[in-house]
């Protein structure tokens, strides 16, 4: 598993060249908008279980044979391993964000569990859709912007300080390890 720091290690290392000013300035730019990076990393950790409820529900409405006989949400063993698994794939993504690195999620997650899905006869579309929604989800946390359409009475608004850009990069950085799952099970 590696982070930021880890990888600039392991990539100079690999062409036997020292840690070069550019590399330096992107850890210095990393160091610089820490508190950002752990504010967005608590807007998703904070509020996971509600986002995970709320995605895999709004999965199940949107295909009700889900939780029909012979659906994989069915009966609620499975449904419970449903919820687990959303909340198993949150917690990678609030890791690699942490770390600034995609390694976590790839090796201790996405590692395989394609290969288990199919196997186990989970719908890989299902969890896509689920994982789409804790997207935007994450997406309106890390810019502390729910929507009152979206969120009706469970809007939480966290009240971090944040900047004018509504945090962008970090919004498009997480969802770029949202975007790794869904690849993964595509
Ligand atoms: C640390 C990383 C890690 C991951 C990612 C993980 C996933 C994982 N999900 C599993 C099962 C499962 N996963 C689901 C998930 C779903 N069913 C649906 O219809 C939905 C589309 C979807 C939820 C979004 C279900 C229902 C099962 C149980 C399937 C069965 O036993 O028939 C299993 C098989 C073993 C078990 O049931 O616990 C694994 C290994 N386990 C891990 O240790």
């Amino acid at each position: 598993m590696l982070d930021i720091f880890s990888r600039a290690v392991v990539s100079a290392d690999a062409s036997t060249s020292v840690i070069g000013s550019k590399e330096l300035d992107s850890l210095k730019e990393f160091i610089a908008q820490g508190n950002r990076r752990l504010d967005a990393v608590n807007a998703i950790a904070s509020n996971a279980s509600c986002m995970v409820s709320d995605a895999i529900a709004g999965m199940i409405c949107e295909n009700q044979g889900l939780i029909q006989a012979g659906g994989n949400c069915y009966p609620n063993r499975r449904m419970a391993a449903c919820l687990r698994d959303g909340e198993i794939i949150l917690r990678y993504v609030t890791y690699a964000l942490l770390a600034g690195d995609a390694s976590v999620l790839n090796d201790r997650c996405l590692n395989g569990l394609k290969e288990t899905y199919t196997a186990l006869g989970v719908p890989a579309t299902s969890t896509v859709r689920a994982v789409q929604i804790m997207k935007a989800q994450a997406a309106a946390h890390i810019k502390d912007q729910p929507s009152d359409e979206l969120a009706g009475g469970k809007k939480r608004i966290m009240g971090s300080p944040v900047v004018e850009d509504r945090c962008e990069s970090l919004v498009s950085e997480a969802g770029g390890y949202f975007d790794a799952v869904i690849s993964a099970l595509s």
